[in-house]
């Protein structure tokens, strides 16, 4: 055929072309709150593909530079980001993807809603979601362990809708010796006496091997205050701001941004802290514990970011499916391609079940409507959704890529980022198996496994028998079966099986029940 020109794939509004998530809004939010939520969500949808779009192409066109060095020798250590990547802050800000969660305004169907603003939002904002991800989590433990001073001073600007009042904020844990275990840290904490804009209490020297969003105003971080024992016990968590009135760094110095895989716009670097003022948050040797509820927030994002970022593969590879021909007809037709993209869209519907069952949760304990079960649960299942959803978007991302064809392959389509994009899901605020063992850790201290087998027992694909539900049910019970009696090092063995045996049997009893 001459002159032939392939037709690209193309999106539309990405809240009306989903009708798995109106359909889950519409069954679970009480009528005052679609009334507000289904239009907002609607006019975002239509951002996405249209200004968002645009701007998250610049972004990534733009990459961020660091300059660290004045024209004069001064070192100013600056990182220059792209238009494209200011103006998702905006839309961040504006939208309210952080605020939304901590107005309550409809109580524990508020994160719910704020999470289906950010499953629309993420895919669209070049990885912007990574410094909300961190602004959110450093906003939560504000909130519960911050001093009244420290509150009035971030909590306005973390969740701020006004642009110019907006703050990001980091989670600085990573050092050299290790990111997963973070018991080498090294950045000590020295006595802090001078007067300060935030009650800094103690000085940080040290060095961060992985920062992302660097250009963020505030950041929580792990040090070892002077005479705290060794390994992690002796960490504490930490508050800081990057710079001063006169918008100097703190006292920071930034070595490099890491050349990585994906996520190119974001700016990650590496830096050391030169006595930078910080204030003690919690007690001397709280640190982890603190930074858990930074975590298990953050791990909640990649996990919602996850599953649009799924969403938007399977919704360019949709498009597109109906649109190039193979052997006579379009690629919808070939039953193969057809039941393949199905595959995957049911992996997805497992994963959206999963997310929005956790993110209700993490509503129901913000605002205190929480039983004791399903808190425990909450723990639990944090790490399970986090690991899951992170494997079935590179895997979803993986098939998009070859439903493709080689153009799938070639980079001005803009579709090789998916699947470089999808890796880091898996890899940033925790891996697959360090998730895993996060899972026991919560099996064991928190009583938790004991709770979701009641949980299965009692739910509706159990009363029901339904066929999906009951085979990773019997499969799942097989396993912890043949651990009943195992060592520790045995379950760390099954650590990664268990946790995937219990996300596919809860996705199961969710689709059972329709969640
Ligand atoms: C697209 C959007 C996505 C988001 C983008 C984010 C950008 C990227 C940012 C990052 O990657 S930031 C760095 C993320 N780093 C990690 O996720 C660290 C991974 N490692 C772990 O999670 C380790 O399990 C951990 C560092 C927590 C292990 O530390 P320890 O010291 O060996 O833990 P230990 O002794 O088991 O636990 C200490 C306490 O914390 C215990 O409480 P108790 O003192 O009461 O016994 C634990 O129960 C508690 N704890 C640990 N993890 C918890 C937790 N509590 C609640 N939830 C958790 N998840
Ligand atoms: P390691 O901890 O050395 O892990 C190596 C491997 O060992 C992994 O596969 C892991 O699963 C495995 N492993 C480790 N322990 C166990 C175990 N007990 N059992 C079984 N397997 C185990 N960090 C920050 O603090 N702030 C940031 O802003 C930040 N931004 C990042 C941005 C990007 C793009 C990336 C890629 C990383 C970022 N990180 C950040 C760092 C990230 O959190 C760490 O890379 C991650 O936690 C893993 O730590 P590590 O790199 O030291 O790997």
């Amino acid at each position: 055929m001459k002159n032939f020109y392939q037709e690209g794939p193309r999106l539309s509004n990405t809240y009306r072309s989903d009708s798995l998530l109106q359909n889950y809004l519409k069954k679970l939010l009480p009528p005052e709150a679609q009334k507000k939520a289904l239009s907002h969500l609607d006019h975002l949808g239509e951002r996405a593909v249209t200004d968002m779009l645009s701007w998250a192409e610049e972004a990534e066109s733009f990459p961020p530079q660091h300059v660290p060095f004045d024209p004069w020798g001064r070192r100013i250590d600056d990182i220059k980001t792209s238009n494209g990547w200011k103006e998702l802050e905006k839309v961040a800000a504006e939208e309210g993807i952080v605020a939304t969660a901590y107005d309550r305004e409809f109580g524990s169907f508020s994160r719910v809603y704020q999470m289906a603003l950010l499953y629309l939002y993420s895919p669209s904002s070049a990885i912007f979601s990574c410094p909300l991800a961190m602004t959110d989590g450093a906003a939560r433990a504000i909130e519960l362990y911050g001093p009244p001073d420290l509150k009035e001073r971030a909590l306005p600007h973390l969740l701020s809708r006004d642009p110019k009042k907006f703050w990001t904020a980091g989670q600085w844990m990573t050092e050299r010796t290790g990111g997963s275990d973070v018991s080498g840290t090294s950045t000590d904490a020295l006595p802090y006496s001078e007067p300060s804009l935030f009650g800094a209490t103690h000085a940080l020297h040290g060095t961060k091997w992985f920062t992302s969003a660097t250009t963020s105003q505030m950041a929580l971080t792990l040090a070892r205050p002077e005479g705290a024992v060794a390994g992690s016990r002796g960490l504490s968590l930490f508050y800081l701001e990057l710079r001063d009135a006169s918008e100097r760094l703190n006292n920071i110095q930034i070595h490099r941004l890491k050349d990585k895989l994906g996520t190119k716009a974001l700016p990650t670097a590496e830096l050391s802290l030169q006595g930078t003022p910080a204030r003690i948050i919690g007690g001397e040797g709280e640190g982890v514990k603190r930074i858990a509820s930074v975590l298990n927030i953050t791990r909640i994002y990649n996990s919602i970011c996850a599953l649009g970022h799924m969403r938007r593969a399977l919704d360019l590879a949709t498009d597109y499916s109906y649109k190039r021909k193979a052997f006579g007809k379009i690629l919808m037709d070939h039953p193969l391609h057809k039941v393949t993209l199905q595959n995957l869209e049911t992996e997805f519907r497992r994963c959206f079940a999963l997310c929005f069952h956790v993110a209700h949760l993490l509503g129901q304990e913000e605002v205190g409507e929480i039983s004791a079960a399903n808190k425990v649960l909450l723990r639990a299942l944090t790490p399970v959704l986090k690991l899951y959803t992170a494997k079935k978007a590179i895997l979803i991302s993986s098939e998009v890529v070859e439903m493709f064809g080689g153009a799938g392959y070639v980079e001005d389509t803009g579709l090789p980022r998916l699947l470089r994009d999808a890796q880091v899901f898996a890899i940033w605020e925790g891996t697959t198996n360090v998730l895993s063992l996060d899972m026991l850790r919560a099996f064991e201290r928190d009583q938790a496994l004991p709770i979701l087998m009641d949980y299965f027992k009692n739910c509706q694909g159990a009363k029901e028998g339904h066929p999906g539900f009951m085979a990773q049910w019997n499969s799942l019970q097989k396993l912890l079966g043949s651990l009943s009696k195992a060592a520790p090092e045995e379950w760390e063995t099954h650590a990664r099986s268990l946790a995937f045996a219990v996300a596919d049997t809860l996705s199961e009893n969710l689709i059972a029940s329709n969640f």
